[in-house]
């Protein structure tokens, strides 16, 4: 039996010197941003961590090894070819084929904290689809960190989701949701969704503090940290509304159902906004990555 998966020498110096990691998902590069866009963005992405001190872990299937931390190769690869999209049930099946595959973040945090890697920068959570009710289409982001020990930070989930029942879906799965400076849970591109949170908390050390009573009293659940986009960087809201409800008749027009529903929708919103909504997308990653960032020290610094 050969190792299952492969730690990076980078990313288990890190870990085994007790210094601050934060795990990068590749679905968001392979199938949430176009190219060569998003290969701008994952080495983005790892360089606003470097320049914080924090060692990134970039994590993806390649040729049937699950990676925690890529070297450029790797982040190129996740960029630049068409990997299948991966989710947790497909990891035993693309390790036994020696397939690859781009990671959601039910199989990045999977992975990461498999790894030891307990801080994860995304842009949006997948959630409850519009119309679960009939489709039962619910993502395995909320299912997994039900039973994941790892602290998501992103800016909610998109206004293509069922938002309300997301929300719904990780009360019932004990996943606490608590919004950093706000009490209104952001929706991906806006700074607000109609939704209140229960708990707010200002600072990355208390984030860290959550965690570790978390460890002490939880289940071994995750934690979204619900990071809004600055007001002044979000989406025009009227813009949104119109292009968000063409996606959505398109999406149903074409029949499209199943993994490919987020993709599809996504790619159409950035055509469809000529490339407006990318370029939010692009700046509360980077400002996920950010925080991500900042609880990551703290959480090494109590850890030492
Ligand atoms: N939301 C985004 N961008 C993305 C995704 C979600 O704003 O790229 C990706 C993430 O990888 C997430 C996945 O884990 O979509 C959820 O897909 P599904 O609904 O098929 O579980
Ligand atoms: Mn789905």
């Amino acid at each position: 039996m050969t190792t299952p998966f492969i730690v990076s020498t980078e990313v288990s110096a890190a870990l085994a010197a007790g210094s601050p990691v934060v795990a990068l998902e590749s679905t968001i590069i392979s199938h949430g941003l176009p190219r060569p866009r998003n290969h701008e963005a994952a080495k983005e992405f790892e360089r606003i961590l470097r320049d914080a001190g924090v060692t990134p872990a970039t994590i993806a299937v390649l040729d049937g090894v699950p990676r925690i931390g890529l070297d450029a190769d790797g982040v190129r690869r996740i960029a630049e070819e068409d990997l299948a999209k991966a989710s947790v049930r497909d990891l035993p099946v693309l390790a036994a084929t020696g397939a690859s595959g781009a990671t959601t973040v039910a199989a990045t945090a999977h992975l990461a904290s498999l790894a030891g890697v307990r801080v994860f920068a995304t842009g949006g959570l997948g959630g409850v689809h519009r119309g679960a009710s009939h489709t039962f289409d619910e993502s395995a982001d909320l299912s997994t960190l039900a039973v994941t020990p790892v602290t998501v930070v992103s800016a909610g989930v998109k206004s293509v989701l069922d938002i309300a029942a997301t929300l719904e879906r990780l009360e019932t799965l004990s996943v606490p949701v608590v919004g950093f400076r706000t009490t209104v849970f952001p929706s991906f591109w806006l700074t607000e969704s109609a939704h209140e949170l229960d708990w707010s908390v200002d600072s990355a050390a208390q984030v860290a503090a959550i965690m570790r009573s978390q460890d002490a009293l939880g289940h071994g659940q995750g934690i979204v940290v619900a990071n809004p986009i600055p007001r002044e960087q979000q989406w025009d809201p009227t813009e949104h509304d119109r292009v968000l409800s063409e996606a959505l008749a398109a999406a149903d027009a074409a029949g499209i159902h199943g993994k490919a529903v987020t993709p599809f929708l996504l790619g159409f919103i950035v055509t469809a906004s000529e490339g407006r909504s990318l370029e939010v997308n692009l700046d509360l990653a980077r400002n996920n990555v950010r925080l991500a960032a900042e609880i990551a020290i703290e959480w090494a610094l109590g850890a030492r």
